[in-house]
């Protein structure tokens, strides 16, 4: 899957600046350790990398008209920051800009900045790669990696866990599905 690989940074690379499409490929290849490590389709954890930051640096206003267009697109994200926009916006645009059929995919890309309820093991992939590639300085990122290399679980409810904290600090709201990811996580584990 080389030349997979190859077009879709190609495809990617202009909707990037430098250090963002830098980003990419370092979420890319840390979905890639975290799939050899825990399981998963490799194919499907590098495509995801690649594309996660897709709409990062896309118009404001072109993703509130995405979001109030498409249903699939939850609407309460318009009383969010627009920074959490680009993960779900992002993963409808791939499908008409890229021709992304595939669904996981699609769907870790759509919950990689917030994580969820009932995450997929791509999700969670994608969700705690894009939390820990090696050029991330995050306060507590470093506990994460720790946790990452023995419980993919515990180190995505410990990204959760961090994400709220730093809000919480900053007096920021808080997306429900970041909490619904922290809840759902908690409890797997404390059944486990
Ligand atoms: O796109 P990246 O910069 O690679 O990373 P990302 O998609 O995780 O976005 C990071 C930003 O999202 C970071 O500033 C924290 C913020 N964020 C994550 N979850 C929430 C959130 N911001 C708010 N307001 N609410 C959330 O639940
Ligand atoms: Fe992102
Ligand atoms: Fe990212």
């Amino acid at each position: 899957m080389r030349v997979n690989r190859e077009q879709a940074l190609h495809f990617v690379k202009p909707h990037l600046n430098t250090e963002r499409f830098e980003h990419t490929i370092r979420v890319t290849d840390t979905a890639i350790q975290l799939t050899e490590r825990f399981g998963g389709d490799v194919e499907q954890a590098e495509l995801a990398g690649i594309l996660h930051d897709y709409a990062k640096y896309r118009d404001r206003e072109e993703m509130r008209r995405w979001i109030l267009q498409d249903h699939r697109l939850p609407k309460d994200l318009l009383s969010h920051h627009h920074g959490l926009w680009h993960g779900p916006v992002g993963a409808v645009m791939l499908e008409f800009e890229y021709g992304l059929e595939d669904r996981e995919v699609s769907q870790a890309i759509a919950c990689h900045t917030t994580g969820k309820k009932n995450m997929s093991h791509l999700d969670k992939i994608i969700f705690l790669a894009d939390y820990i590639e090696p050029g991330r300085t995050f306060p507590g990122v470093e506990e994460v990696r720790k946790t990452a290399e023995s419980d993919l679980n515990k180190a995505c409810l410990a990204a959760a866990s961090n994400t709220i904290t730093f809000l919480m600090n900053k007096h920021q709201p808080v997306y429900p599905d970041t909490f619904h990811a922290y809840n759902n996580l908690q409890n797997i584990i404390l059944n486990s």
